[in-house]
């Protein structure tokens, strides 16, 4: 929920008008939209070469999930792997498009650690490949942009720990 949708939602139960605080949260939204949009659109437009070279960083620092017995061993695995790290990337776009993580939490996160662990993956592998999206994603923006980015990705990294 956008945080448009979120204050008129909570302002409606109580059958009053939007708050300054509000008001100002919505405003901070606005006037951030196009710095928003600019920044999912160089991660859209770029998402192949940022996924593999997240996969390349990841696959250089833990060879092992890709080496026999590895999580991700095997063309078809390892394609698995750099998929689930295109999802992440996809959900970091919603979240900054959103200006909200909460796209992202309830995508991608609510359960992901017990998935992973069901699955044998291991979940300090796949933030270290987020870590590898947030390093070729961020050095494709400048300053403020790269820095708001950043924090989404931070956000995942955080939640797989
Ligand atoms: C959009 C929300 C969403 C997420 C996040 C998601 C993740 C996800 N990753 C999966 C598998 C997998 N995920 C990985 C990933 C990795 N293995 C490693 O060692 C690396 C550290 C890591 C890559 C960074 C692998 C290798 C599998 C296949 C495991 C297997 O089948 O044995 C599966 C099991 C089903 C399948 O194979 O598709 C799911 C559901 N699916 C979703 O719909």
């Amino acid at each position: 929920m956008s945080i448009v949708t979120k204050s008129i939602v909570n302002a409606d139960a109580e059958a009053r008008y939007l708050s300054p605080g509000e008001l100002d949260r919505i405003k901070s939204f606005v006037t951030s939209g196009e710095r928003r949009l600019r920044i999912a659109q160089v991660l859209t437009d770029s998402r192949e070469r940022i996924v593999k070279q997240a996969g390349d960083q990841l696959f250089q620092k833990r060879p092992d999930v890709v080496s026999p017995g590895g999580n991700a061993y095997g063309e078809e695995l390892t394609a698995t792997c750099l998929r689930d790290l295109d999802y992440y990337l996809r959900l970091v776009t919603y979240g900054i498009v959103s200006g909200d993580v909460t796209p992202i939490e309830e995508i991608g996160i609510v359960g992901v650690r017990e998935m992973y662990k069901s699955l044998g993956t291991p979940v300090d592998g796949v933030a270290e490949g987020i870590r590898g999206l947030k390093n070729v994603a961020t050095s494709l923006l400048s300053g403020e942009d790269a820095a708001e980015a950043g924090s989404y990705f931070d956000y995942v990294i955080g939640a797989m720990q």
